[in-house]
């Protein structure tokens, strides 16, 4: 009986704890609620405060204004909306004006800048994160002006980034998108990669880098990487250049890369498409007007095939240190060129499935009316093209979109001049220190 009675009470007490727990349990249950919209400065005075104050899925709105603030986007996935790109201005005060270190953050609509006393900034740092959206920004004046640094998945794109150090760095971040970016007039690369595989470079508006436009490089291996549909110009030394050892698979296709290289004072590296390495492949390219169009530096096994690559001053095709053997060359057009092939004791292959290139200096004649010239091209010692081409390629039109939507021409080009001259301005400063 005792022990019957002892059994009940445990019972009824051990319900009664229970459902106490049930009860202040319920309320931590989370309720999904309505994203809200924090307005700065309405709302709150700074845009870190409200950064900090939002809940996840939240919008930070932030008026015109300047705002001299470092940004940090920590544990939490928002939207960071500024309400005009060039009016809503962050002036970042430490060594970043923006870290993103969470997944699924957006942010459009601002300026990020450095402060002129500080050197060694950077205007928006992806660290660590995937998914997240960074368009319809301007960066100028940082060190670099967008940093992804060992992020996956995420997308920029129609910013303007301007008057950096360099414009746009991927380094050990793979599978992300930079896309309709004008990345114009920064002092060393446009668009840079470091040990970064399997990204998509398309349709951005890279010119008047004072570097390279689209670099691979870094001194890690750039892996299977696409470099498409992009206007690539009037880049003091290198259009698009992939450099570092191990770098293969990656492709560049469909780019117009015209008058890189400086045209006036000779630059050794000076070249539309500079190739340092294996296995890759350069196809559908418009390669005009550039020093060398495409260098090859030490390269073997790369394919260039179906490019247009004229007018250009330093060779069509320059080995430049002797050195590329064993890359396939065929079903481009050499018209006008320097000269269409220069200096080369490697073994290229200039033909495949009996096609040659189309060569404008090609003198010989087609008996059969079969397309294929009668005799061999001899290109350089070595290097025989053994069927060339009687007529050019038909080489498909490339495929860039006329301008970015959210920035028309108007805009971008007379920013783009203000740019140049204040490039040149700090060049001076920093060749000719007080
Ligand atoms: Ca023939």
């Amino acid at each position: 009986m005792h022990y019957n009675l002892r059994k009940t009470v445990a019972t009824v007490g051990l319900f009664l704890v229970f459902s106490f727990v049930l009860v202040l349990v319920a309320p931590a249950v989370k309720v999904e609620t309505e994203p809200n919209t924090l307005v700065v400065p309405d709302d709150y005075a700074t845009i870190q405060h409200a950064i900090n104050s939002a809940t996840p899925r939240d919008t930070v709105f932030v008026r015109k204004g300047i705002y001299n603030e470092s940004l940090v986007i920590s544990n939490k996935s928002i939207q960071l909306v500024g309400e005009d790109m060039n009016s809503t201005i962050v002036v970042g005060n430490g060594n970043t004006a923006l870290v993103i270190q969470h997944d699924n953050v957006n942010v459009t609509g601002f300026t990020f800048k450095r402060p002129s006393t500080m050197r060694w900034h950077r205007g928006i740092h992806l660290l660590e994160v995937k998914n997240c959206n960074v368009y319809g920004n301007m960066i100028t004046s940082t060190y670099y002006g967008i940093w992804c640094y060992n992020s996956m998945f995420n997308n920029v794109y129609e910013n303007i980034v301007t008057g950096n150090m360099a414009g746009i760095i991927l380094e050990i971040s793979h599978n992300n998108t930079v896309t309709r970016n004008y990345v114009i007039g920064n002092d060393g690369q446009g668009i840079g990669t470091i040990g970064a595989d399997n990204n998509t470079i398309t349709e951005n508006y890279v010119a008047s880098n004072g570097w390279v436009g689209i670099c691979l490089d870094g001194g890690s291996p750039n892996c299977n990487n696409l470099i498409s549909a992009n206007v690539v110009t009037q880049n003091t030394a290198v259009g698009i250049s992939i450099t570092s050892d191990g770098s293969a698979f990656n492709r560049i296709i469909g780019n117009n890369v015209t008058a890189n290289g400086d045209l006036i004072a000779y630059n050794p590296s000076g070249t539309g498409i500079l190739l340092n390495i294996h296995d890759n492949l350069v196809m559908d390219n418009y390669i005009i007007g550039n020093q060398a169009g495409i260098q090859l530096e030490y390269a073997y096994n790369n394919t260039v095939y179906r490019n247009l690559i004229a007018n250009n001053t330093y060779g069509g095709i320059r080995d430049r240190f002797l050195s590329a053997s064993q890359n396939i060359i065929y079903e481009n057009n050499f018209i006008n060129n320097t000269a269409n092939f220069s200096q080369n004791v490697g073994v290229n292959v200039w033909d495949v499935n009996s096609k040659g290139n189309y060569w404008n200096n090609y003198n010989g004649t087609d008996s059969n009316n079969d397309g294929i010239g009668d005799t061999a091209h001899i290109i350089a010692e070595n290097n025989t093209d053994y069927y060339p081409l009687m007529e050019p390629v038909q080489i498909p039109a490339l495929e860039i979109p006329d301008t970015i939507p959210e920035f028309p021409l108007w805009l971008v080009l007379p920013l783009f001049f203000v740019v140049s001259l204040t490039v040149f301005v700090a060049k001076t400063k920093i060749c000719h220190p007080i």
